[in-house]
């Protein structure tokens, strides 16, 4: 099955999905990204991200390849820009930057890079990509050059997911960006999931347990976690135990 009906079927049987999100700068070596693979094997993790906002390093297509020689998990692109398009993973986050008004990122990066993913096996994910303000500036709302939404502007965060999703969009990614000082708020996520029937992605500073139950709660249907682990892989254990207790509770796995 495709990424995009896994997730749509997941989210009709309520049942929520986690994501390992890797910077592919921030991975100093095999063995450090070997552990991260291992638990997320053994704890049920759902999909490998791969990107950031700006990557300086060459080993994106190394990762993806020990990632894919060790876990039967599919691997997402989540690129911060055109460069960052890697034939040997599954699937691509087509982001659309919504929250701004910077037409690189609107529509720009896409024209350079739907050619060379053409020609590629990607699956294509169409995905609204929503900053919110999450206290001090992101490396994300400076490379972007945009201005994250306010993180109090509920209505105008929904319109603006609702938009999207008009335009055709297959998923919405709310995202305070990496290592946020602040989480995505229960009442955004819940603001915005109220407004659009496709798939939710939530994260950004999501670095505890409570944290991801709350995004889950608020009506995420997939959180990812990424710059927590960097700090400390084993933090997954009980984070992806948040996932798995929840599709326990309404019977599915
Ligand atoms: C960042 O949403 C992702 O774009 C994940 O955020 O790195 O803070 O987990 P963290």
């Amino acid at each position: 099955m495709n990424i995009l009906n896994l997730l749509i079927q997941k989210q009709t049987l309520g049942k929520k999905s986690i994501a390992v999100l890797i910077d592919p700068d921030k991975v100093s070596d095999r063995v450090q990204l070997q552990h991260l693979i291992d638990l997320a094997s053994e704890n049920c993790v759902d999909f490998f991200l791969v990107g950031g906002s700006l990557v300086t390093t060459t080993n994106l297509t190394e990762i993806i390849s020990q990632i894919k020689q060790n876990v039967n998990l599919p691997v997402i692109l989540f690129p911060g820009n055109a460069m960052q398009v890697e034939p040997a993973a599954d699937g691509i986050l087509f982001l659309s930057l919504i929250s701004g008004r910077n037409p690189e990122l609107l529509i720009g990066q896409h024209v350079v890079a739907a050619p060379v993913i053409r020609n590629t096996r990607l699956e294509v994910l169409p995905t609204g990509y929503m900053l919110i303000n999450s206290g001090r500036a992101t490396s994300v709302a400076y490379v972007s050059n945009t201005i994250p939404l306010p993180d109090d502007k509920y209505s105008l965060a929904a319109c603006t997911a609702l938009a999207g999703e008009m335009l055709g969009l297959k998923l919405i990614y709310l995202d305070a960006g990496s290592g946020a000082e602040k989480e995505i708020s229960a009442k955004m996520i819940n603001a915005v999931r109220r407004a659009v029937s496709v798939p939710l992605i939530v994260g950004g500073g999501i670095n505890t347990p409570d944290k991801a139950q709350a995004a889950l709660q608020a009506g995420a249907d997939m959180i990812v976690i990424g710059n927590a682990l960097e700090q400390d892989p084993n933090l997954l254990i009980d984070i992806a135990n948040k996932v798995y207790e929840w599709n326990e509770r309404i019977g599915v796995r």
